[in-house]
């Protein structure tokens, strides 16, 4: 079992908005999986208290830290303000984990183990092989799996599950990912990091995972985060396709990019 990342110290941060039956178990969970991970809550002031139970659970062990933001301002946000702090404090790796139990914290170490294997990012991947989903609606599923496949097509990513929230980042990758203007939320949020990893250049690995559908609390996502998605892999299909067409066609003309 991994203890520590060889490649440094590691900060899981967790994005909670009213997750006070699930956040005690998930920390505990994260803690004994990999006892040297320090963990960020980015509570964004849930009604249900589990802001002041983050506070409670940080004060019992040091290596537990809380943010407290104003208001549901959407989990990319939350993540933003979340890498800010950890890049801020100097972790070499920053973890994205769900705090409703669907993303394994006892398969932390593997996502981490291919960061020490030279990945610059880790995704946790229901779509490779090894990969599935546990009590997941079939109407979920679907959703899910055609989400990814259209990414794949309009974005030409050759990612299996590019819209995945369990994930690993070696700092010096989410440095050069322009987070800042960053303004998807949701599933678009992590569509939007895998491209913009992969077009860097970065080496981005998809590690396989089991993913189990929440069994307390409610889910947050909506209909507006799917039309969000739809909307802007579209638009961002547009751009990729069009720059496409217009390197083949210089390349074609040899003329210069105009200005
Ligand atoms: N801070 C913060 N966290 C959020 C917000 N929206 C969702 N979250 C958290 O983000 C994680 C994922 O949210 P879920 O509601 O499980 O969404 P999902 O996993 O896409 O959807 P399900 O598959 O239905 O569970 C959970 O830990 C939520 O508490 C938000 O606006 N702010
Ligand atoms: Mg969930």
């Amino acid at each position: 079992m991994t203890t520590q990342s060889r490649s440094g110290r590691v900060l899981v941060i967790i994005p909670t908005y009213n997750e006070l039956e699930n956040l005690p178990l998930i920390l505990r969970r994260v803690r004994a999986a990999e006892p040297g991970a320090h963990v960020l809550i980015a509570d964004d002031n849930s009604p249900d208290g589990t802001g002041e139970l983050a506070d409670r659970l940080a004060e019992a062990d040091e290596n537990v830290h809380v943010m407290h933001r104003a208001g549901k301002q959407g989990l990319g946000a939350a993540y933003i303000a979340g890498f800010d702090w950890g890049l801020d404090q100097g972790y070499d790796v920053l973890v994205e984990m769900d705090a409703d139990g669907s993303h394994p914290p006892e398969q932390l170490p593997d996502l981490l183990d291919r960061i020490d294997a030279g990945a610059d990012l880790a995704i946790g991947s229901r779509y490779v092989a090894g990969g599935r989903s546990v009590n997941w609606p079939k109407r979920r599923q679907l959703l899910s799996k055609g989400a990814n496949l259209y990414v794949a097509i309009a974005l030409s990513l050759h990612v299996r599950d590019s819209t995945a929230g369990f994930r690993a980042f070696r700092r010096t990758t989410l440095e050069k990912l322009d987070l800042h203007d960053v303004e998807s939320q949701g599933y678009c949020f992590q569509v939007d990091l895998t491209q913009r990893a992969i077009r860097r250049g970065f080496r981005v690995d998809e590690v396989p995972i089991t993913f189990v559908e929440r069994e307390h609390g409610t889910s947050k996502m909506d209909q507006a985060i799917v039309v969000e998605a739809l909307w802007q892999v579209t638009r961002w299909g547009v751009r990729y396709r069009s720059a496409q067409v217009g390197q083949l066609v210089r390349r074609v003309t040899g003329r210069p990019a105009a200005q």
